[in-house]
């Protein structure tokens, strides 16, 4: 597919455009924890598709396995998670990314609204990130996974398991995949009610507390 020089400097944009990405990502939290709009992120978690993984994909999607291919078809060589509280953040966080002008949100992929028959809940994003290097822009592709810690701990279970058999979970173990998700759904929503519930008795109470 490629010798060891070609591949670093493939990969090397991908490199720059994820340490980008995180700085972005990083500013975004910090000014909004300054301007006190809570919205929680739980973790982050980031990766640059291994060289094997991509060939994987390649295989699977029945490209053939050049760098020039790797490029155009994968948009994930650059993947970043962000694993936040609730629901809403994820939108919140999402309506960051729009606004910003220094990337540009390329596609949305919403399986909260549209969950995957097999139940998997997330929201992807692919954003196109320019890089600017010595004597060239390079315009790097990232997705961004956003969902909250229950559907988190879901989709990691159902990986493993996903890999465990092979890619072929047997059917009483999607079933229960399945109904885990229902009540992943329901967790969210039950989570959410708590805060809506405590955030109404916090204002309340400020506006008790509020000085005449
Ligand atoms: P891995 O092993 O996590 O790297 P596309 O990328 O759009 O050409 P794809 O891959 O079907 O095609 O896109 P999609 O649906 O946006 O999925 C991209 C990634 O989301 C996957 O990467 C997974 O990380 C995650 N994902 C999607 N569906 C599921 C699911 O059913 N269960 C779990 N646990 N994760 C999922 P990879 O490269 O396929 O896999």
């Amino acid at each position: 597919m490629y010798d060891t020089n070609q591949w670093k400097e493939f990969i090397l944009p991908y490199k720059f455009g994820l340490d980008d990405l995180k700085t972005k990502i990083n500013i975004m939290v910090e000014e909004a924890f300054l301007m006190g709009e809570n919205n929680s992120i739980e973790h982050i978690k980031t990766r640059i598709k291994t060289p094997s993984s991509m060939l994987e994909k390649l295989k699977r999607k029945r490209i053939e396995p050049t760098l020039e291919n790797a490029k155009q078809h994968l948009l994930d060589i650059v993947g970043v998670r962000i694993v936040c509280s609730f629901v809403s953040d994820i939108y919140e966080i999402y309506n960051l990314f729009l606004k910003r002008k220094d990337l540009k949100v390329v596609e949305v992929k919403d399986y909260i609204r549209n969950p995957k028959p097999n139940g998997y809940q997330s929201l992807h994003l692919i954003v196109q990130i320019p890089v600017q290097l010595t004597h060239r822009v390079e315009h790097v592709m990232a997705e961004i996974q956003l969902r909250t810690l229950a559907m988190d701990f879901w989709a990691s279970l159902e990986h493993k398991i996903f890999y465990k058999y092979n890619r072929d979970i047997p059917q009483y173990l999607k079933d229960e995949l399945k109904e885990a998700a229902d009540s992943v759904k329901m967790l969210d929503e039950k989570m959410k009610g708590i805060r809506d519930e405590v955030n109404a008795i916090d204002a309340v109470r400020d506006s008790i507390f509020l000085p005449l």
